[in-house]
């Protein structure tokens, strides 16, 4: 085995986000860019040195050329044994779960997640440590150190690995496994629900359903899950073929994006009875009814209730946790049930120290994720199933399953304004003016709304006492609703400045408003207090969720 050790400079701009270093795909494209970065993670991460690495990503435009890249420089860096998946796909719930069951050093997932695919649009790199989550903030910030200075990495000389079977094979002393990217995590799910129960469902001819895989990377465990191992009607997965390119669309899994899944669920009479959609990694949902859309954040708080249903949380559960901008439907249901409820930063790295410390068993974030202890990532499969499993044990549909929640805990109204690709130095002087307002806001009063705290979040983390501060400025009002300001940490272009607005409604009367109407008065506030519309010269959000 011949290996290289070539002369590179450094890039400046390698700083991982939210979830990962995320970047067009023509920035990955530089020279030696996407290999100075995967340098700098095998420096940092000690334990690949002669241990396993799970390796795969969700099928976007340039995963199988960084794969070919990964696997020559994981021989050379001394990796022992790489796990890949077939055609190199792997959903990023799936990496988490093979980190875990294999015990691997680590994983690399090659996604953008939800943001658009193809020469033009994203690629990214996230590295999961070994209990499967996503790795903290202290083991990025050292990638990132690592690669202001890098000089050089080191390459394997070989032929490419042959990605479109199952097979074994080496490079030099390195074994590569060509794995099935679905069987383990298929039959996860099914140690978890009851899969005879929800496979009644549909062959009994109760319930007909509708996933949208946004020719993302579930297609293929969504036609092994539903269509074989469950018998769900026919079309029940649709878009079901991972494209380099989504098939030319945004796989986000929300109303403005899942159009064709939404008609199908709107289209009367003969419309299934239940949607979902996931995203360009797998870890994402959309949970839908006839005519029906669940707020995630109401999503969760319903698994939260209803968790003690299914065979896999039958013991009940611990805990549960929400990132700041996730409404707090969840909230009303730990405080009945007496267990704890955390609030996080935004990001899912957040949630694995307390996962491991038994603290929570539920997560989730009012960005489409949810999650529990069987992985340490969130996973939009698990959350598909999970209601489904709700719907065949409580004979209820989607629609009846939420209204009964509101009626019980309450209704939290919830939304999202996102103003993407805005000007990176407006952005941050809105949010600069805020955290500087913020100070003084209490106590003040906004067309009827007292203000009763206002701040600019921070978190200790319970488990390490890690601190993370500037993650979100939050008003707080007296009558429980709130409004959060924060800079998106996934994308790619400018910056884009997400709003979340909540308002907490007890009168079953007034469960049947339109979301935004229901919400028109904060969102006005909303707008005032942070000077959108002026700072930003935007009359509208891009994006309402
Ligand atoms: C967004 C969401 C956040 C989520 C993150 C990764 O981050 O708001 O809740 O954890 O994406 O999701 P941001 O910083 O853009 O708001 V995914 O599906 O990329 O893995
Ligand atoms: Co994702």
């Amino acid at each position: 085995m011949k290996i290289n050790q070539i002369t590179t400079t450094p890039y400046a701009d390698q700083k991982p986000g939210t979830s990962g270093l995320r970047k067009k795909v023509t920035s990955f494209q530089q020279q030696h860019y996407l290999e100075n970065f995967v340098q700098s993670i095998f420096t940092v991460a000690t334990g690949l040195k002669g241990g396993l690495l799970i390796l795969g990503g969700d099928g976007r435009y340039y995963n199988t050329q960084a794969i070919q890249t990964i696997l020559k420089m994981a021989a050379a860096n001394g990796v022992k044994k790489v796990m890949v998946g077939e055609q190199g796909l792997l959903s990023t719930p799936a990496v988490s779960h093979l980190i875990r069951k294999y015990k691997a050093a680590g994983g690399i997932i090659l996604s953008a997640s939800h943001n658009p695919g193809g020469p033009d649009g994203d690629f990214g790199i996230k590295f999961n440590i070994e209990n499967g989550g996503p790795a903290p903030t202290g083991f990025t910030d050292a990638v990132y150190d690592r690669s202001k200075s890098l000089d050089e990495y080191l390459i394997t000389e070989t032929e490419d690995i042959l990605l479109d079977r199952q097979h074994t094979c080496h490079i030099g002393e390195m074994q590569i496994d060509v794995i099935d990217s679905v069987y383990d995590y298929a039959n996860l799910m099914e140690q978890l629900f009851d899969f005879d129960k929800i496979k009644t469902l549909f062959t009994s001819g109760l319930l007909t359903m509708c996933f949208d895989a946004m020719h993302a990377i579930t297609g293929p465990y969504a036609k092994e899950i539903f269509e074989k191992r469950l018998s769900a009607n026919i079309e029940a997965v649709i878009n079901g073929i991972p494209r380099e390119d989504f098939g030319g669309g945004h796989p986000d899994p929300n109303l403005a994006h899942a159009k064709e899944l939404v008609a199908r669920l709107n289209a009367g009479p003969t419309a299934p009875d239940f949607g979902a959609a996931s995203d360009g990694d797998g870890d994402r949902n959309m949970i839908l009814g006839k005519n029906f859309f669940v707020n995630p954040s109401d999503s969760l708080a319903i698994m939260a209730a209803n968790a003690h249903l299914l065979p896999g949380y039958q013991q009940g559960i611990c805990g549960v946790a929400r990132s700041l901008p996730t409404s707090r439907a969840v909230d009303k249901v730990a405080e009945i049930m007496g267990i704890d409820c955390y609030e996080t930063p935004t990001g899912w790295k957040y949630f694995g120290n307390l996962l491991d410390d038994k603290r929570i068993t539920l997560c989730g974030e009012e960005s489409f994720g949810s999650g529990s202890d069987h992985i340490r990532e969130k996973d939009g499969l698990w959350a598909v199933l999970f209601w489904l499993n709700m719907i065949a044990v409580k004979e209820q549909s989607v629609e009846e399953i939420t209204r009964s929640h509101w009626a019980r805990f309450g209704r939290h109204y919830y939304t999202r304004h996102d103003y993407e690709a805005i000007n990176s130095e407006t952005a941050e002087a809105l949010i600069q003016n805020l955290r500087e307002i913020s100070t003084k806001l209490a106590g003040t009063e906004h067309s009827g709304y007292k203000v009763k705290l206002c701040d600019d979040f921070s978190y200790t983390d319970p488990v390490d006492n890690s601190f993370t501060e500037h993650q979100g400025v939050r008003i707080v009002f007296e009558d429980e609703s709130r409004i959060i300001y924060r800079l998106s940490g996934t994308g790619t272009e400018g910056a884009t400045l997400r709003v979340y607005i909540e308002k907490y409604v007890t009168d079953p009367e007034l469960h049947d408003l339109p979301t935004q109407t229901a919400l028109a008065e904060l969102i006005n506030i909303a707008n005032t207090i942070a000077e959108i519309k002026t700072r930003c010269n935007r009359d509208a959000p891009d994006v309402i969720t």
